[in-house]
């Protein structure tokens, strides 16, 4: 017991280079892995334990990990008393169910009497009870998508993110069960360790800045000095923007912290203003 901070991350999978990546930008700094179980980081109170998914959750339930990362679909398919502390944007995905492209599907109560085939069964579940549903239920490890083909059920629940295998199976969507993401989970319990929870924190503030800076952009502009009112009034800046004066007398330099995806909606309107020398720049961190 070092009284560093344990972290649960997926060992090798869609998780691992995304939550390591995060990590890093937080800056810890995390030395090879490869192969090993535990890393401890040298700039920073904290253990990296490499897990497999599926195992996370429990772990975290039962303190042998403080926090994880991990998907929502696992977390609730395994039905464990996790708290989220912090949805981490990466992992996007959604369980859906889907038939073959030849099958109809109008309504929802024409899941009656189907069978289902799922690595999911007690999402799957849940949610065939909440919508009073009778369906047959089918527990598969992996490969759901083959099913319907084989004959073994007339369709499938499953995880889909861009929609290939779908589509390379000949199988349509038809209704969403839930959307997932990885979130950074603690035990519902307090630590025992005062300390723990400073350390969490800690990685919580840093992963805020990291996650705000993502879908924040610097932008920065040279203006006409009469144009400065107009300017600010099309700027959506998280702070009133920076102002500043230049050699050339007539010219005002303009910066600001913006959401990203405003940006292509402003440029326009700012060009008329008369900016020029527009740069829009990314941002490691912010803290507000
Ligand atoms: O070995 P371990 O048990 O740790 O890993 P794993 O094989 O169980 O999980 P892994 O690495 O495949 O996924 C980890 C997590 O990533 C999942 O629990 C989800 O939260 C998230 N995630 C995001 C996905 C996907 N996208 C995804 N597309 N998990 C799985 N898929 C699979 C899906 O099951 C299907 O087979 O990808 C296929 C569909 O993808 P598209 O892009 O063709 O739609
Ligand atoms: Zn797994």
């Amino acid at each position: 017991m070092n009284g560093n901070l344990k972290l649960a991350v997926q060992k090798k999978g869609r998780l691992t280079d995304k939550s390591l990546e995060l990590l890093r930008l937080c800056g810890l700094d995390i030395e090879n892995y490869s192969e090993r179980l535990v890393v401890s980081i040298r700039n920073f109170p904290l253990d990296i334990l490499f897990l497999r998914d599926d195992d996370i959750p429990e772990y975290v339930q039962d303190g042998v990990a403080d926090v994880g990362i991990v998907g929502e679909n696992v977390i609730f398919e395994k039905q464990t008393e996790v708290k989220i502390q912090e949805k981490l944007g990466f992992g996007r995905c959604s369980l859906i169910l889907a038939h073959p492209n030849d099958k109809e599907l109008k309504e929802i109560g024409d899941l009656n009497g189907k069978t289902i085939a799922t690595s999911y069964p007690r999402i799957l579940k849940s949610f065939l009870d909440k919508n009073k549903l009778d369906a047959k239920l089918i527990e598969l490890s992996g490969s759901v998508e083959i099913a319907p083909s084989l004959g073994v059920a007339d369709l499938i629940c499953d995880i889909v993110s861009t929609g290939n295998t779908l589509m390379m199976n000949k199988l349509k969507k038809s209704f969403k069960v839930f959307d997932s993401e990885a979130v950074l989970i603690s035990s519902e319990k307090e630590f025992e360790d005062a300390n723990k929870k400073v350390i969490l924190n800690d990685i919580l503030k840093r992963i805020r800045s990291v996650l705000t800076a993502r879908t924040s952009k610097y932008l920065m502009m040279n203006i006409p000095k009469d144009s400065l009112e107009k300017v600010v009034r099309i700027i959506p800046a998280l702070k009133s923007p920076t102002v500043l004066h230049l050699a050339e007398e007539h010219l005002l330099a303009v910066h600001a912290v913006i959401p990203a995806k405003t940006f292509w909606d402003i440029i326009d309107d700012l060009k008329a203003a008369g900016a020029s020398g527009i740069l829009l720049l990314p941002i490691e961190n912010l803290i507000q």
